[in-house]
C-alpha cells in the first residue's frame, strides 16, 4: 500500500474556504449546490492518489477543491496565496481561464499555463473534465455538446502524461459522452 500523502486537515481547510466562496452558487441547470462539483473533482483526485505516487498530495487535493474560486467567485489569487501558499495559488491561477481572451482561445491558453505547473495541477484539470462529462445541462444544444467533447479530447491530448489512472478514466468518459450526441445531426468523426 502507498502511504497517504495528503492530510484530512488540508482538505477540510480548503473545503470550508470553497464552501464560503461558492456559497449560493448552483450547479449549471440545477438547484444543487456548486460545492458538489468540487466534492466530485477532489474525490477523483483522492482515488488517483490512492494508486499513484505524486510529490505533493495536498497540492493536488487543495487545488481540486479551490480550482474554480478565482474563475467563478470574487476570490483573488492573493487571498489564496495568503491562505494556502504560493504553489496552490499558482496552480489555481493556471486552472483559471483568462476572460480577457476570445472564448475559443481560452482553453488552449489555460492548458499551456497548466503544463508549466507540476503534474498535480495537470491531474486537477483531468479530474475536472472527468467530473464534467456527465449528462449535459438541458439547455445545451448539439453543437455545444459536440464542442465540449472535442475540448475534452484536447485536454486528454495535452495532459495525458500526468496520470495513467485519470487518463484512462477520462478516455472512458469521452467514449460514454457520445451517447449525448444525436448522430442524425452530426458529422461522423
Ligand atoms: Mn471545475
Amino acid at each position: 500500500m502507498n502511504t497517504q500523502n495528503w492530510l484530512q486537515e488540508s482538505y477540510i481547510r480548503a473545503y470550508k474556504f470553497a464552501a464560503i466562496a461558492h456559497q449560493n452558487q448552483k450547479m449549471p441547470g440545477s438547484e444543487l449546490p456548486y460545492i458538489m462539483h468540487l466534492s466530485f473533482v477532489s474525490m477523483e483526485i483522492i482515488a488517483a492518489l490512492s494508486v499513484e505516487k505524486v510529490a505533493d498530495g495536498d497540492l493536488a487535493v487543495q487545488c481540486a477543491i479551490l480550482h474554480d474560486t478565482i474563475e467563478d467567485t470574487n476570490t483573488t489569487v492573493e487571498q489564496i496565496q495568503a491562505e494556502f501558499g504560493e504553489a496552490v495559488a499558482q496552480g489555481v491561477l493556471a486552472l483559471t481561464k483568462d476572460a480577457s481572451l476570445a472564448k475559443h482561445l481560452q482553453m488552449a491558453d489555460s492548458l499551456t499555463r497548466i503544463k508549466q505547473q507540476p503534474p498535480e495541477i495537470w491531474m486537477v484539470k483531468l479530474a475536472d473534465r472527468i467530473t464534467n462529462l456527465q449528462a449535459p445541462p438541458h439547455y445545451w444544444n448539439q453543437e455545444k455538446i459536440v464542442k465540449y467533447r472535442e475540448e475534452a479530447m484536447q485536454i486528454y491530448a495535452a495532459l495525458k502524461d500526468a496520470s495513467p489512472f485519470l487518463v484512462t478514466r477520462l478516455a472512458s468518459k469521452i467514449a460514454d459522452y457520445k451517447a449525448f450526441i444525436n448522430s442524425e445531426n452530426v458529422e461522423p468523426s
